[in-house]
């Protein structure tokens, strides 16, 4: 066995894609997400002595807490943080937007981030070994019409995985914010509740990242030898780059 890592939203995307590569590559999975059935599949592929499933809603403050306490002995020393659960929760503008779909976005993206690095992280500093994979996004870079609070969580998370590095020097705890743009997973079904045909319109036309590829860009930034810390990985498709300035203009009268 290779190492162990703990795995958020490891129930589809860019975590499932993660768990997939991981334990091909021979390490220890802790999945956690919640829903189950999906991580009991992954067990079932890589095996029980591979992988350790945790129904986890990481909004949960003292369950996450709990989840890493009571982690069984030959998965408890977490090498490895990918902490990919998240979600947006519509596209309406600030002035329409619904207060319970921020809310929701800011305790998972931006809470539910910092129950779980705060839970792995005193023991990855006190082996003096580990890295933390945050997903952030081009939203926290870029804003977009309604991006709002969605944008605002990712940039939380941008600027938690720098200062994070800033804590973490002097030990051998590495940071890496990952900011993928437009990629096809369960993501736009979830930003619009379920609505296939709109979530499927996003990726119409394009050829879009896929969990695969963030994989990739994981396993690669976590496999350099380890005084290489990437610090963020900004990644589009090639049918994605940025728009001029968006300038409104008026009829102007006398
Ligand atoms: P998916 O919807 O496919 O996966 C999201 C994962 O997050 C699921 O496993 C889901 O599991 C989990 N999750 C959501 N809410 C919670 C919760 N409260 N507690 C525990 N787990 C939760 O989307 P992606 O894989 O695309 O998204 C992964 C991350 O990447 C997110 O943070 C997203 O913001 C970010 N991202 C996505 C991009 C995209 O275009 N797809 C681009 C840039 C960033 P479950 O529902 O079973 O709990
Ligand atoms: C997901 C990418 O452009 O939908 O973070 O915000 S985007």
């Amino acid at each position: 066995m290779k190492g162990t890592v703990f795995i958020t939203g490891a129930s589809s995307g860019f975590g499932r894609a993660c768990a997939r590569r991981y334990g091909e590559e021979g390490w220890r999975l802790v999945l956690s997400a919640r829903r189950r059935e999906p991580l009991e599949e992954l067990q079932a592929e890589f095996g029980v002595d591979s992988v350790h499933i945790i129904t986890l809603d990481v909004r949960d403050r003292e369950a996450v807490a709990a989840a890493v306490a009571s982690l069984p002995e030959s998965f408890c020393q977490v090498e490895l943080l990918v902490a990919s659960a998240g979600l947006a929760q519509g596209l309406e503008p600030a002035q329409r937007a619904d207060l319970d779909d921020w809310e929701t976005m800011v305790d998972t993206n931006i809470k539910g981030l910092m129950y779980t690095v705060h839970a792995l992280l005193p023991g990855m500093v006190a082996r003096n070994r580990g890295h933390i994979v945050t997903m952030g996004s081009t939203a926290g870079t870029w804003p977009y019409p309604g991006g709002n609070c969605y944008g605002g969580t990712k940039a939380f998370v941008k600027k938690f995985a720098e200062n994070l590095r800033s804590d973490l020097l002097g030990t051998r705890v590495r940071v890496t914010n990952i900011e993928p743009g437009m990629a096809e997973t369960e993501f736009s079904l979830v930003r619009f509740k379920g609505d296939q045909e709109r979530s499927a319109k996003v990726y119409q036309g394009t050829e879009p990242l896929t969990a695969p590829d963030i994989a990739d860009i994981v396993w690669w930034v976590t496999s350099l030898p380890s005084h290489v810390n990437v610090n963020s990985m900004e990644v589009m498709s090639i049918n994605q780059a940025w728009g001029p300035y968006a300038i409104h203009r008026e009829e102007r009268t006398g």
